[in-house]
């Protein structure tokens, strides 16, 4: 009953959960609950001791939180993951348990602004060296490694410039000193691309995004090994975030999983369109997006991922002063950071998302000041090429 043979969409809907052992029940039920009630002491101390497997606290485990967790993993490739109540959560709750003071991390250029500062603001306060490489450079990457390097931290593609690093090759290099990488793969969904299966160590997601699917929930989720996994939540997320996400949002993600796999076709195929609209339209001055032959990593791109994803980045002749016009004309995309929603988005990273980055960083790391970043969604995509066209005229 656990599917666990099947294709991604069965998987997506089934995957982990038998309705005979709940009564029956169609939906997995919520455990909406903090707290278990232990049969004896001594279970409840082996409990806490690790002897016993049981759930015994929802900041730690809980059936509701397990399931998607166990789907997670599945559909990713991986041995084991984690949720938590932010894509932060997870990122913060993985570096605390893996890095140490002394270490070296290696992240690429372009990040998205809280994870930029949380290394940056965050981890160098207790002693954790962060170099920047262009990891698009692998002999870059390979004159940064040092025996202290221990994590090498990407998203591909990044947030919000689009620029797609190689899984496959980075792996193998950190691999060969024995260094983790972990993946930040929040603008594919692991329908569009699995970091584990092309040599990652750990993907990280902002649940937020695609995989909830309908901008009503906050959560994160790293998936890795069993021992990877099991080691971050007693340290990381047990002991020092606590971003423990609840059994409702939970739920909430299971059942916008079960339309990833449609939605993702769909939003690539309109994000596709619009692409080649914007490319083609005189008012734009530069546009990133995988789908196009012009972009420069296009042949990449189509190796690691299955579709192109439906983030576009956009820069209008007339810079800054365009980009703010546009953004205010728009109607029917919204003005609003996140991305991964069935309505479409529109926001200016400098001012908005990656506002974190000083502007010298930001000019150092690639986010340029006139960059506007589109979120494709699940409308009609006649309507949302007459609302471009209107705000570009
Ligand atoms: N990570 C989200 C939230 C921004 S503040 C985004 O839109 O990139």
């Amino acid at each position: 009953m656990t599917q666990s043979n099947k294709h991604f969409n069965t998987q997506a809907i089934h995957y982990g959960y038998s309705p005979l052992d709940s009564q029956g029940a169609l939906v997995p039920p919520v455990f909406q609950t903090s707290t278990f009630v232990f049969p004896t002491a001594q279970y409840g101390a082996d409990c806490f001791a690790g002897k016993e497997k049981g759930h015994f606290y929802s900041r730690i485990s809980n059936p509701t939180l397990a399931l998607l967790e166990n789907r997670l993993a599945q559909l990713e490739n991986g041995e084991g993951a984690i949720v938590f109540s932010s894509g932060m959560g997870a990122i913060t709750s993985t570096c605390w348990s893996l890095l140490q003071p002394g270490d070296e991390l290696i992240a690429d250029m372009t990040l998205y602004g809280c994870t930029f500062t949380f290394f940056n603001h965050g981890l160098v306060k207790f002693g954790v060296k962060i170099k920047h490489v262009d990891l698009t450079n692998l002999e870059k990457l390979k004159e940064a490694i040092t025996e202290k390097t221990k994590l090498i931290f990407f998203e591909t593609p990044a947030n919000p410039n689009m620029r797609v690093s190689d899984i496959a090759k980075i792996s193998e290099i950190a691999h060969q000193h024995n260094i983790l990488v972990m993946v930040d793969s929040t603008y594919c969904s692991p329908y569009l691309q699995q970091p584990l299966t092309l040599g990652a160590d750990i993907v990280v997601h902002s649940m937020t995004k695609y995989l909830s699917g309908h901008g009503d929930v906050t959560a994160g989720a790293i998936i890795t090994t069993h021992d990877l996994a099991n080691k971050i939540r007693v340290e990381g997320l047990k002991d020092m975030t606590g971003a423990c996400l609840s059994p409702h949002d939970a739920s909430l993600i299971l059942r916008g999983i079960k339309t990833l796999g449609i939605r993702m076709e769909q939003i690539c195929k309109n994000a596709q369109r619009i692409a080649e609209y914007l490319a083609d339209n005189p008012k734009v001055e530069t546009i990133h997006y995988p789908g196009l032959a012009s972009f420069p990593q296009y042949e990449l791109a189509k190796r690691q991922m299955r579709l192109a994803g439906g983030m576009i980045a956009i820069e209008l002749k007339g810079g800054i002063k365009a980009g703010s016009a546009f953004l205010n004309r728009l109607n029917l995309f919204s003005r609003a950071v996140s991305l991964g929603d069935c309505e479409s988005l529109a926001q200016h990273p400098a001012t908005m998302t990656h506002a974190t980055y000083s502007v010298e960083e930001r000019q150092r790391h690639g986010i340029s000041d006139g960059l506007i970043r589109l979120s494709i969604g699940l409308e009609d995509v006649d309507d949302l090429i007459a609302d471009l066209e209107q705000a570009l005229a």
